[in-house]
């Protein structure tokens, strides 16, 4: 603790102290904090806690930390703190991991959902249904005591109703919120693809509302992919700027170039580029054809950029050209109708016809882990019922009622197998 003018012999629990860290070795002020003991189990791990609030310098924080550590301390691993505090119960697995979706959020829209599993949200739902699937096994195993009884204890009509209604359908509910919400918790990506020189960066600096990229009149700028995120009515889309696609000789361009492409490979939408200066080009036509025939099924949209300067190519005759593909027709540098454009891009990755973005809500949106168990565990009450369907054993009924637990249970953390405990928490950064 800080040394202060009178060192307390106790330090009285979650009362904030004042004073200077001093250095043992030269008993030299280091820094003027601010010192806390908080004692178990009211504390983030519910282990006791000291935390010490000193000036935000690098050079400063080292030092404290290297004194802290010279007795007998070690650092935290990553997200050892919010590890602690689920290994002691305080948290749920859905709750720890709230906590690092809080810290990446990149929207308000993922923010509040982030908070809201962190209030407890998702675990409540996964217990209420636990809770179901305890009592059902309650139910079986009197059966399977009491097997001359069987028929009289064991409703399978009864059973299977309570089964669909109580279990299968609210897992269904969180599979299909996972799949619908799973844009604004993991975001989209979309890559800018088009000749050089249309006007690819200067969209994604508009977009971003900051110089990012470097833009320049000359064919050939860009020379590597740049990624930023930009928030489109609460949906994170990864912007990806790309260098323009041409033939050349030049080592370093067509080194950008192939990353180019390689990104139209993992991108969920390509935002074509056309300049409406000059009419469509063969090059366009055949980057277009390139973009086809490696993805059939993706999303194109056409951007007819420079449309402050006039031509005599109308959008339509573009897009004849180009498989008759969506287009809205922007400037970038005046930045004109980049609303409409994120309206198309919103409405396209949503299929949702333009207009509000989503709004959250109390929304309970799982994440890919909790939905694979989800599923898992939903295919385990679909067992259930057809066992029931063709009368067979309680000790089998029993099984897979287990096994739908231990599904459940994995995405709270009760039951979830250590290495993806680990791989969890390895996401954290040191601190958390
Ligand atoms: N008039 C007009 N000029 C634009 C517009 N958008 C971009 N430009 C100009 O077009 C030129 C090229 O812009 P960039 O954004 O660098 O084009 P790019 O597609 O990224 O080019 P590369 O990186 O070389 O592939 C610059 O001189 C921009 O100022 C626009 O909407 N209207
Ligand atoms: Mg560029």
């Amino acid at each position: 603790m800080p040394r202060r003018k009178k060192p307390a012999q106790v330090y009285e629990s979650h009362r904030m102290y004042y004073g200077w860290i001093i250095d043992p070795a030269n008993s030299l002020p280091i820094d003027e904090v601010l010192a806390v003991f908080m004692q178990a189990p009211h504390t983030y791990t519910c282990e006791d806690v000291v935390e010490i609030q000193c000036h935000g310098s690098f050079l400063v924080l080292q030092q404290i930390l290297g004194i802290i550590t010279a007795s007998n301390a070690r650092l935290a691993e990553p997200g050892e703190f919010t590890k602690r505090a689920f290994l002691n119960g305080r948290l749920d697995l859905t709750q720890a991991e709230a906590v690092l979706e809080l810290i990446e959020a990149r929207t308000d829209v993922g923010r509040s959902l982030a908070a809201g599993q962190l209030q407890g949200r998702l675990y409540e739902q996964i217990s209420a249904i636990q809770e179901r699937l305890v009592a059902m096994r309650a139910m079986i195993e009197v059966a399977i005591d009491f097997p001359e009884d069987e028929t009289d204890i064991l409703d399978a009509a009864a059973l299977q109703k309570q089964l669909g209604t109580e279990v299968e359908g609210p897992l269904e509910t969180l599979i299909a919120r996972a799949e619908e919400g799973k844009i604004y918790r993991e975001g989209i990506s979309a890559v800018i693809l088009g000749r050089p020189n249309v006007g690819k960066s200067s969209l994604l600096n508009t977009l971003l509302e900051e110089d990012r990229a470097l833009v320049t009149h000359i064919p050939g700028t860009t020379r590597d992919t740049i990624e930023e995120f930009v928030n489109i009515k609460g949906m994170p889309v990864r912007i990806v700027d790309t260098a323009g696609i041409r033939n050349t000789s030049e080592t370093v361009e067509e080194m950008g170039i192939q990353r180019a492409r390689a990104k139209l490979a993992d991108a969920d939408l390509v935002l074509f580029m056309l300049d409406a200066t000059v009419p469509l080009t063969e090059e366009d036509r055949s980057l277009y054809s390139t973009i086809r025939q490696s993805r059939k099924h993706q999303k194109v949209l056409l951007v007819l950029n420079k449309i402050d300067i006039t031509s005599g190519t109308s959008p339509d005759q573009y897009r004849a050209g180009l498989g008759n593909e969506e287009l809205v027709a922007v400037s970038a540098k005046l930045h004109t109708n980049i609303s409409q454009l994120k309206e198309r891009i919103f409405s396209l990755i949503t299929g949702s016809p333009k207009g509000a973005g989503w709004e959250p809500g109390t929304a309970v949106i799982p994440n890919v882990r909790h939905k694979d168990a989800l599923k898992k565990g939903l295919a385990a009450c679909r067992r259930i019922k057809q066992g029931l369907d063709i009368n067979i054993s309680p000790d089998l009924l029993a099984v897979d009622i287990q096994s739908a637990l231990d599904h459940l249970g994995d995405i709270v953390g009760e039951t979830t197998p250590e290495d993806v405990l680990d791989m969890i928490f390895e996401r954290f950064c040191i601190g958390k």
